[in-house]
């Protein structure tokens, strides 16, 4: 199948690369958003989100003229729906004692709506937002058959999981594996020649179930590494163990492969995803659940390190570094670091946090603009998330910009003994010894 126009919808950290990607490579493309002043801001050429590469490819896609913005969906040849699936805030699913968090699908379904209108006989959609198993069948095709079509006869219909890690966005969706799950085979294959326009990486076939359930287990998996790893600093603690060595150390064995304990497990994807699993079969994701709660219950153990360092918080000035979900991001959304702090502040601590990559921060933590001003009062100094320029801060030169003497990291990624050397007592999560 070919296509000279497609329409994507939801232009946020997937769709908008997406199209720029799309467009770059020849495509027509009609980027959707509900948020007028997305489009507004994509419109004058600038871009609402941060990510390395995205701009290159944007601009390309624009000088191109190959890539305009509209707020409703327009009539093409495919349509992809790339918009964020959260989870609700206001309320939580029960079973048997256990509490779990519901996916918010009510983006999907409304694009899935707004399609119904301009869709036609041939047409292609695809689903790439990370969705509870059995959602394109048993979700978005009865919606798109509003339209008097018939899915897999009229129009074809895949889950396509979008896979890429934020900050590698631009290059891992052109190199990475697809996969492509079709309502029917007919559906797959199409889905199939819509994303050789440009991606590189193996595509491989599926249904659409099995395709959506690949992208849980990935995320899924990988959260249940992490919540390992951080249970390991606990237990680390406890034994007068240095986990880091320890992990390091089990890595040399040629089938593990432990990953980093951390502040806790953020962002919009590994902290989310698996309560799809839980939410659909609480019977029996136990494991899920347990790695859950692991991992949401890792920023309290942060909290009690930072406490064995200053004693009582109370009234204790305390620099934080990072606020993002992980390192190198501008993202916000899910951040362990920004929980981390409202335990500071519960605690009555007077935390100055430094977020370089989005310098206001979040709305309830006094953000400052530079390093010098979250550290100048500080009693202690606390590294959150290892952007780079903080993993090769110079501990010399940060003693010289604040009185603290007590620096906290979370990440390990100081070196003990040039911070000692440098006048620091140096605190790291995770290390008992
Ligand atoms: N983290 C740790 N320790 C680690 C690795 C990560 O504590 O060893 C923390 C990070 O600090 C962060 C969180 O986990 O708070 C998630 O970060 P991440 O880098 O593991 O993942 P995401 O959420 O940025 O992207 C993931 C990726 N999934 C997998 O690697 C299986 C990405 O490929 C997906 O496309 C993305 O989720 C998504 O959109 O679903």
């Amino acid at each position: 199948m070919k296509f000279d126009r497609i329409c994507v919808l939801g232009l946020g950290y997937i769709g908008l690369p997406t199209a720029s990607t799309f467009a770059a490579h020849g495509v027509e493309v009609v980027g959707v958003d509900v948020n007028s002043q997305v489009i507004a801001t994509l419109r004058r050429g600038d871009l609402h989100i941060q990510e390395p590469g995205l701009r290159e490819t944007f601009e390309a896609a624009l000088r191109s003229g190959r890539l305009t913005f509209s707020e409703k969906p327009v009539e093409a040849d495919a349509f992809i729906i790339a918009v964020p699936t959260p989870f609700h805030e206001d309320r939580l699913g029960e079973s048997n004692g256990k509490q779990y968090k519901l996916a918010d699908l009510r983006a999907v379904l409304s694009a899935a709506e707004a399609i119904v209108p301009v869709l036609r006989k041939g047409n292609l959609v695809v689903l790439e937002s990370t969705s509870p198993p059995r959602t394109t069948v048993d979700l978005v095709q009865p919606i798109l058959e509003k339209s008097g079509l018939k899915g897999g006869q009229d129009f074809l219909l895949a889950y396509s999981p979008e896979r890429v890690l934020p900050g590698q966005i631009i290059r891992e969706l052109v190199e990475n594996a697809r996969v492509i799950g079709g309502i029917d085979p007919v559906s797959a294959q199409a889905g199939r020649d819509l994303y050789a326009v440009f991606v590189k990486g193996q595509i491989v076939l599926t249904d659409a179930t099995t395709a959506e359930m690949v992208k849980l287990m990935e995320n899924t998996y990988r959260d249940i590494n992490i919540a390992i790893a951080n249970e390991f600093s606990r237990l680390a603690e406890r034994f007068g163990v240095d986990v880091w060595e320890a992990i390091a150390t089990a890595n040399l064995h040629p089938r593990v492969k432990i990953l980093s304990p951390g502040p806790g497990v953020g962002g919009h994807c590994i902290s989310v995803d698996p309560w799809f699993f839980v939410e659909a079969a609480p019977d029996l994701a136990d494991l899920i659940y347990t790695a859950r709660q692991v991992n949401d219950s890792q920023p309290r153990f942060a909290l009690k390190l930072i406490e064995r360092g200053l004693g009582s918080l109370a009234g204790r000035r305390i620099a934080v570094l990072g606020l993002a979900f992980k390192p190198d991001v501008d993202d916000l959304r899910e951040s362990p670091a920004a929980e981390v702090v409202h335990l500071l502040q519960e605690a009555g601590a007077q935390v100055r946090a430094f977020e370089p990559l989005r310098p206001e921060g979040l709305p309830g933590i006094v953000c400052v603009a530079s390093l010098e001003e979250a550290v100048c009062q500080a009693e202690c100094v606390v590294l959150l998330v290892h952007h780079a320029p903080f993993v090769t801060l110079d501990p010399v030169e940060l003693a010289r910009l604040t009185p603290a003497r007590l620096a906290i990291d979370m990440r390990n990624v100081w070196d003990p003994a040039a911070w000692e050397a440098a006048g620091f007592t140096l605190l790291r999560l995770g290390v008992g010894k």
